[in-house]
């Protein structure tokens, strides 16, 4: 932003006045309020406006010389809950925490490559300065909103136009917020502007070209430093699910238009059970006769595949040690003690 000398000083009185005014009008907007859009864009009605936001709880916080927070408002759960606020110097955000709530007065609204931001700046157009607040700490997160792969699926490329384009607008409605998809496998990597996308495709829905979105590791400090990815993050790879936010990138100069989704720690990969051998993301009676059939193989007989899945304790046998962590598997990922380990025991 322009911001210098004399004319920041005299501007810095008129702030404070317009900061008085605001306080006493004193109406706070919600975040699905500020996010809310019929617009096809999704560009925020609020967008080139100063308001006070009542905000929410910190859910991801990335450092850098202009750090951002991911923001959700815990009372809106079904969509247009996040936002992503932008700060203009390293230590914008140092005293703010995640699971912190905070709120801002007079910040400005901008939209940016597609996502919707509030700018933690020095001084607004108007002259006017934002204010952070730190309403209260140690909140828990709000559970991510799980949602299939299709609602916030990858962009289709669009050959005449040489872009990738976004192939469902209703993902706009998940934009900043904390979700998970569920029963996914990496398909494809090196997509998208910066080569540190990869496609997750749902496993239960291999021939549906719409149940696959795109992800990227690079909010992610687990991510070793000279990598694209989470090591995990590999062509093939299965997992019960993953974790990010949804982060919109509209830069078709470029030749993007996409939404993706932002891992943020290693807990954002949750792996198959180790009990579940044919890795259709369910451990049932499948697994256990798959784990038996296994256990009980002459000693002549070929080892496949299966075997090694089967030998949880990676010896080289399969035997009673490995039928002794097959249920233990089993009986610790079988969280609801239905007797099925399925997708119901991640919640
Ligand atoms: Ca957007
Ligand atoms: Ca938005
Ligand atoms: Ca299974
Ligand atoms: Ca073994």
């Amino acid at each position: 932003m322009v911001n210098a000398g004399k004319a920041c000083m005299a501007v810095g009185v008129l702030g404070v006045c317009v900061w008085c005014v605001g306080m006493a009008m004193g109406e706070e907007v919600t975040i699905p309020k500020i996010q809310y859009t019929e617009s096809p864009d999704g560009t925020s009605p609020y967008s080139g406006k100063v308001i006070d936001c009542a905000g929410g709880i910190v859910v991801a916080k990335q450092p850098g010389g202009r750090p951002r927070l991911f923001v959700q408002d815990p009372n809106a759960s079904e969509g247009w809950a996040a936002i992503q606020v932008k700060g203009w110097a390293s230590d914008a955000f140092a005293g703010v925490s995640v699971g912190d709530w905070v709120r801002f007065q007079q910040v400005f609204v901008e939209e940016f490559r597609g996502t919707t931001l509030l700018q933690y700046w020095d001084q607004n157009p108007d002259g006017s300065r934002p204010f952070l607040t730190t309403v209260s700490h140690g909140h828990s997160l709000p559970r991510p909103l799980v949602v299939e792969v299709n609602q916030i699926r990858a962009p289709e490329y669009r050959l005449q136009d040489d872009a990738w384009v976004v192939a469902d607008p209703r993902a706009e409605r998940f934009e900043s917020m904390l979700l998970q998809v569920r029963d996914v496998a990496v398909l494809g990597q090196g997509l998208g502007k910066a080569q540190d996308n990869y496609g997750l495709q749902s496993f239960r829905e291999p021939n549906d070209a719409g149940a696959v979105c795109w992800a990227s590791d690079y909010l992610n400090p687990g991510r070793p430093k000279a990598d694209l990815y989470l090591p995990a993050i590999q062509p093939g790879q299965r997992f019960r699910a993953v974790t990010g936010v949804l982060e919109q990138y509209t830069n078709l100069g470029d030749g993007f238009d996409y939404y993706q989704l932002l891992t943020l720690s290693t807990e954002s990969l949750t792996e198959l059970c180790p009990a579940d051998l044919d890795q259709d993301g369910d451990v049932d009676l499948q697994d256990y006769r798959l784990f038996v059939e296994q256990l009980l193989l002459p000693a002549s007989a070929a080892k496949g595949q299966l075997y090694r899945a089967a030998d949880l304790n990676d010896d080289g046998t399969v035997d009673a040690a490995d039928l002794a962590a097959f249920n233990a598997a089993w009986q610790k990922a079988d969280v609801n003690g239905d007797g099925v380990v399925n997708e119901r025991d991640l919640d």
